[in-house]
């Protein structure tokens, strides 16, 4: 049981997410907006604080500043009951060198450890979109004896690659065999040949066993000083490492459609398929599950309003998201994903977009299939991604499979 237990939270939010570029050209990964009004870091710290966690602090590192304006404005845990998530940035406590890895992380912010004195330390990423009870996996570790408990979930065979992948001991179903972070010529699982068994990146410890492992791990020049690549292999190799299998969480209010969801997030269509999810009839994630709420930004914004233009042309939209501020005046919004303060002018025509904060775009202009980041500019009757040979010319990123994505601040001109 966890009850008298401390527990303690570690958000690891230092990633630079370079597949996700130029969505992370001036922001951590974490602090990708998804969703219309979330950042990434919010599915994380929402699981957390659900999950009753009221003492946590999240790492950064790289381009941290919006990061940290977002965690500081939007998750301020009320300080009665001294509860609270403190965003700590890199601050080369061990000298002058920055995180070498997320191990390294944690190791040049043990005095935060040491602080608070938990008896049981839950260690996240901050870039997945998903919903997890963590209550239940700190249970699970603590019943099954294991100092380290790996988070696991079953992935297709041909992304082991991107993954830390578990072999489970056959005698005890709880235990690691085996790890090895993403291998190059992985061996499926034997119910399910074409499945491996991936590491979530989510970790519990025991307090004294993780600050044992980075101590004993900084003093190794070999190591990477990461944590699936080095942490989680120190424990196996010890055979203290425990698997909790994500199929087995239990989340209120989930329903059978998308428990044990978990969707990485991490490449320009991975993230533009997750935001098609949560539009279609029965997405797999659902936003609206109030017993398990996503938070984010409060936005203190008007409603969104869809309306006419004034020469009478009807603003519609179908099969999209559209966030608090926004205005679609006389346009068609189909399949998109509108963030805060969108605008959206006569005539224009908006398909399978996913727009962040404060994007405008001007009558007449047509998008379509593309991914358009704050503050970007459409102007009157421009186009983008109907002409891909232009959209490259323009210096636009445009994926394999065509998804054409437009930098911060751009103006695109027709
Ligand atoms: P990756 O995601 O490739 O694999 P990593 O790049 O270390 O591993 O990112 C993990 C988390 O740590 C992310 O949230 C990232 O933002 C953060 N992070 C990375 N470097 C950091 C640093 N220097 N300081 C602070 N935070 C940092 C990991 C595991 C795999 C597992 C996958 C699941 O290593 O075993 O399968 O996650 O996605």
């Amino acid at each position: 049981m966890r009850a008298g237990r401390k527990i303690f939270g570690v958000v690891l939010a230092g990633g630079e997410g370079k597949r996700l570029m130029p969505l992370t050209a001036d922001r951590a990964k974490p602090a990708v907006p998804f969703g219309g009004q979330y950042r990434l870091i919010d599915f994380a710290l929402s699981n957390l604080v659900n999950s009753d966690l009221r003492q946590m602090v999240v790492l950064t590192q790289y381009k941290s500043h919006s990061l940290d304006r977002h965690v500081s404005q939007t998750w301020r845990l009320p300080q009665l009951l001294n509860s609270y998530i403190s965003s700590v940035p890199a601050q080369q406590r061990l000298g002058k060198r920055w995180f070498s890895g997320s191990a390294d992380a944690i190791l040049q912010n043990l005095n935060l450890l040491r602080d608070a004195k938990p008896d049981i330390v839950v260690v996240v990423g901050a870039d997945h979109v998903y919903r997890m009870d963590f209550a239940q996996m700190i249970e699970a570790h603590i019943e099954s004896g294991a100092r380290a408990t790996v988070a696991a979930i079953r992935q297709p065979i041909g992304l082991a690659n991107q993954f830390g992948v578990i072999e489970v001991d056959e005698q005890s179903r709880d235990k690691i065999a085996a790890f090895r972070e993403k291998p190059l010529d992985p061996v499926g699982l034997p119910d399910a040949p074409h499945e491996v068994l991936a590491s979530m990146g989510n970790y519990v410890f025991d307090v004294d066993a993780l600050i044992e492992a980075v101590e004993t791990d900084a003093d190794r020049p070999e190591s990477n000083h990461d944590m699936g690549g080095d942490i989680v292999p120190y424990f196996v190799d010890r055979n203290e490492a425990g698997v909790y299998d994500f199929k087995d969480n239990d989340v209120p209010g989930s329903t059978e459609r998308d428990r044990a969801y978990w969707r990485d997030v991490g490449t320009i269509e991975s993230f533009f398929e997750a935001h098609q999810d949560l539009i279609s009839a029965l997405p797999v994630f659902n936003l609206y599950n109030r017993e398990w709420p996503i938070y984010s930004q409060e936005l203190n914004s008007p409603p969104a309003k869809i309306v006419r233009d004034a020469r009478g042309s009807l603003g519609t939209t179908i099969d999209s998201i559209i966030s608090l501020g926004s205005v679609i005046s006389g346009a068609h919004v189909e399949r998109s994903v509108l963030g805060p303060w969108t605008l959206i002018d006569s005539g224009a025509n908006i398909t399978d977009t996913v727009a962040f904060d404060r994007v405008e775009i001007g009558p007449g202009a047509q998008v379509r299939r593309a991914i358009l980041d704050k503050d970007v500019v459409i102007e009157p009757n421009a186009q983008v991604g109907i002409d891909p040979a232009r959209d490259r010319a323009r210096g636009f990123t445009i994926t394999e499979s065509g998804l054409v994505v437009v930098g911060k601040g751009v103006h695109v001109h027709p």
